[in-house]
């Protein structure tokens, strides 16, 4: 099975660019730009890697940004991704950037979608991949500076397919974000919102209902709600659930715990993706091995999971078909 999923094609409609920041390119950019960061080597940075929830993770995620200061570190962090997605068969990618962590510290809007896009642009050329960008919103920051982001996003629409929302699920419900959302929708950009991770099955429902997103991220919590989840069942909401993350998060103890194939057998479209792969230990092909390792599944649930992303994902039916 371990050659099969190696050699599946793969669809990521889940991941943090500044998630795929591994330390060797954090400490690299460290030293180019002349930033402090509070580990020194290896061994500090996986001892600080030590998860007990999402906040705990995210304090750590943000503090590593620091280091991304010019477009050619938004090009490097990005170009070092798509070679991984090449190495894991991943023909196809919906990438989301947190521009609110670098404009927050002074770096252009401009200077982060530009240094993404340019190697995205090459990994199209130079790799066959495909890829889109989403901008997320940080929920933990107020509605005034989501429309600074949305009016930044509308001078790049060419080159940002949707919008987002992550960061703190806890205590920073989507109400506050039913104008921002309805605007980008008005323009024409797709939306998803991470829900259900920490948060209760009712998060999920809000984003459906308050926010109307294409698509729930995370959402494995829909399982506490029986409305809810045959409501993602007849409605083929798709669900974008990140293995390896949630449990290195404490969604689920152990992996044995996940409920995705579960999920995937009762008809949710749930699709598999690593979220922030340097932080979480793994890409796209590990997130599948950490599933099927504990979880048998025949071939044809496995390749389901590509199956789901690709309709799930934001291209058009044409590109759809040719993946299919
Ligand atoms: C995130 Cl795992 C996760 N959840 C919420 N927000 C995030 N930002 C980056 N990773
Ligand atoms: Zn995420």
């Amino acid at each position: 099975m371990k050659d099969f999923i190696a050699l599946l094609p793969k669809v990521e409609l889940h991941l943090h660019i500044e998630g795929t920041l591994e330390p060797e390119l954090m400490f690299a950019l460290a030293k180019r730009n002349n930033i402090d960061i509070p580990f020194r080597t290896y061994e500090e940075v996986s001892a600080a890697y030590d998860f007990h929830n999402l906040q705990s993770f995210l304090d750590i995620y943000y503090q590593g940004a620091n280091v991304l200061v010019n477009e050619q570190d938004f090009y490097d962090l990005t170009w070092a991704y798509l070679l991984r997605c090449k190495a894991d068969n991943v023909l196809h990618t919906e990438i989301f950037f947190d521009p609110q962590t670098h404009t927050a510290r002074g770096i252009a809007f401009d200077t982060v979608v530009n240094g993404i896009y340019r190697a995205l642009v090459q990994g199209k050329q130079e790799l066959g991949i495909t890829s889109q960008l989403i901008m997320c919103f940080l929920r933990h920051l107020d509605e005034d500076d989501a429309f600074v982001m949305l009016n930044h996003a509308l001078a790049h629409q060419d080159k940002i397919i949707g919008v987002g929302l992550d960061s703190a699920e806890l205590g920073n419900p989507v109400e506050k974000f039913e104008r921002v959302f309805q605007q980008a929708r008005k323009h024409g950009f797709k939306s998803v919102a991470h829900a259900g991770e920490e948060g209760p099955a009712s998060n999920i429902s809000d984003a459906l209902t308050v926010l109307q997103v294409d698509r729930v991220d995370h959402g494995v919590r829909c399982t506490e709600d029986k409305a809810l989840l045959a409501q993602l069942i007849a409605q083929g909401t798709p669900l974008t659930v990140c293995p390896l993350s949630n449990t290195k998060l404490k969604v689920f103890e152990h992996m044995a715990d996940h409920n995705i194939v579960k999920l995937l057998r009762q008809g949710v479209c749930v699709t598999i993706n690593s979220d922030d792969p340097a932080y979480f230990g793994g890409y796209m092909t590990d997130n599948f091995n950490a599933v099927a390792d504990v979880h048998p599944m025949e071939k044809a649930e496995i390749a389901q999971f590509t199956i789901n992303a690709i309709n799930a994902s934001f291209i058009s039916a044409q590109e759809k078909q040719r993946l299919l």
